[in-house]
């Protein structure tokens, strides 16, 4: 490829002519990442404050995680499952004791991941709850974001998710967010086997319910005999300053659905964390994919983990979200263009006091390209920031200047 002469738009029209037309990206064309910083085709240097949705908690081309994934490239990447291989069982062992559970299965993409939870919920909901055949309902909440796959977005609110991809799959029933009551109700239908949800609804703008719903949530489901669902492929892995979300109200969910992150953002690897009862209703044959659990994404998902851990990017997520939410807060008294901070940890966004239909975020993102960070906006008014979990202090600083001076230029 002649790709070295080459400039950003060159690479942004070839995309236009030969790729689907399914995203509408930032006009910043990168070729190189390292730990908080990318770096586009003409050199110029910026902060990363989407981490590829979350995928790169552990920032970008991590030495150990790039270290390991080369290193299993060399030996063994792909055997399917219809052999053992060296690498996946103490992966397993790894990332039950690493979460807390009696077992888990691995799959690749997010939306695979919920895909296997939805399947999981129903099997234990006719085999161990003795629900009615094909009568199973699952619980969902709006504004949901679970993936893409045709049966996912049969539970999703969002016509830009769902607008002519019918007929959809039926067994959902859609109920408000953070709403107990709703939910109370919902539970009284018996051939309920799941209640599904994001801890912290991403990709609808960063919406945290109420503190306690997530408890109440768990203690309905026990009461009901209905599994808790938790979706936490954007908000898992360290991202919200915990190691899950849903630690932040010590719930522990029967199904947990992680992606993204769990391989640091090298290879697609997800995965469904349950205990037996749960698990082990799917037999050989049920489920599966072929590069689910290669030994390459076990080597990977492990190393990943391991980074998490040994450098504290859970603590460093607390600490640094603190910080950004309360220099943020300030600002925003001090500017009619930005409403509100909210986020938990790393995973914050911002809202600019203007209707969904109207372009300032994005033209506020495209500044901020200009000035070396790159965010992208969500729902037309919402800027999400959401930088690798490695940022430090003085880097989260210059960043939260940048992210001022430009708001402040674009308010004169
Ligand atoms: C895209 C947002 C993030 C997710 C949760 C499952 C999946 C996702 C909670 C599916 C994926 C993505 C995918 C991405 C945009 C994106 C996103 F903008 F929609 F909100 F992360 F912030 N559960 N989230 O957030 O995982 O199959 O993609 O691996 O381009 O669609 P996947």
């Amino acid at each position: 490829m002649e790709n070295k002469t080459m400039t950003s738009k060159d690479f942004m029209e070839l995309e236009h002519h030969h790729g689907a037309h399914n995203y509408h990206p930032l006009p910043v064309v990168l070729c190189r990442g390292e730990g908080v910083y990318v770096w586009d085709v003409e050199g110029k240097k910026y902060f990363d404050f989407l981490s590829a949705y979350s995928a790169v908690n552990q920032g970008h081309s991590h030495p150990k995680i790039l270290n390991a994934m080369i290193e299993q490239a060399k030996t063994l990447a792909l055997t399917s499952r219809a052999f053992y291989n060296d690498q996946l069982g103490p992966a397993e062992k790894y990332i039950t004791e690493f979460f807390n559970y009696q077992k888990v299965l691995l799959m690749n993409s997010g939306a695979e991941a919920n895909e296997t939870a939805i399947k999981l919920a129903r099997k234990w909901g006719y085999e161990v709850k003795g629900i009615p055949s094909n009568e199973a309902v699952i619980v969902g909440v709006e504004g949901n974001f679970h993936g893409r796959t045709t049966t996912i977005i049969s539970a999703s609110t969002d016509p830009t998710s769902t607008t002519n991809f019918g007929p959809f799959m039926p067994g959902f029933h859609i109920i408000p967010y953070n709403d107990e009551a709703a939910l109370e109700e919902a539970l009284q239908n018996p051939n309920v086997c799941g209640f599904w949800l994001e801890p912290i609804q991403g990709e609808a703008g960063v919406y945290m319910p109420e503190a306690g719903y997530l408890k109440k949530a768990e203690t309905l489901c026990k009461k009901h005999n209905v599994l808790l669902m938790m979706d936490e492929v954007q908000t898992g892995i360290a991202r919200t300053g915990k190691m899950l979300a849903s630690d932040h109200e010590d719930v522990r969910p029967d199904l947990l659905i992680l992606g993204k992150a769990i391989s640091g953002g090298f290879y697609p690897v997800s995965a469904v964390l349950a205990d037996d009862e749960v698990m082990l209703t799917i037999k050989p044959g049920e489920h599966g994919s072929t590069f689910g659990g290669n030994p390459m994404a076990c080597a990977v998902a492990v190393a990943a983990l391991e980074v998490i851990k040994e450098e504290g990017l859970m603590e460093n997520a607390y600490k640094m979200g603190e910080i950004f939410r309360t220099r943020m807060a300030k600002f925003v008294e001090t500017t009619d263009l930005v409403t509100l901070v909210r986020g938990k940890g790393l995973l914050n966004a911002i809202v600019i006091n203007d209707d969904e239909e109207s372009s300032t975020a994005w033209d506020i993102c495209v500044k901020l390209r200009d000035n070396g960070l790159l965010a992208k906006p969500t729902h037309g008014n919402i800027i999400r920031f959401a930088p690798p979990l490695v940022i430090t202090e003085e880097e989260l600083h210059a960043c939260c200047d940048i992210i001022e001076q430009t708001i402040r230029d674009f308010d004169a």
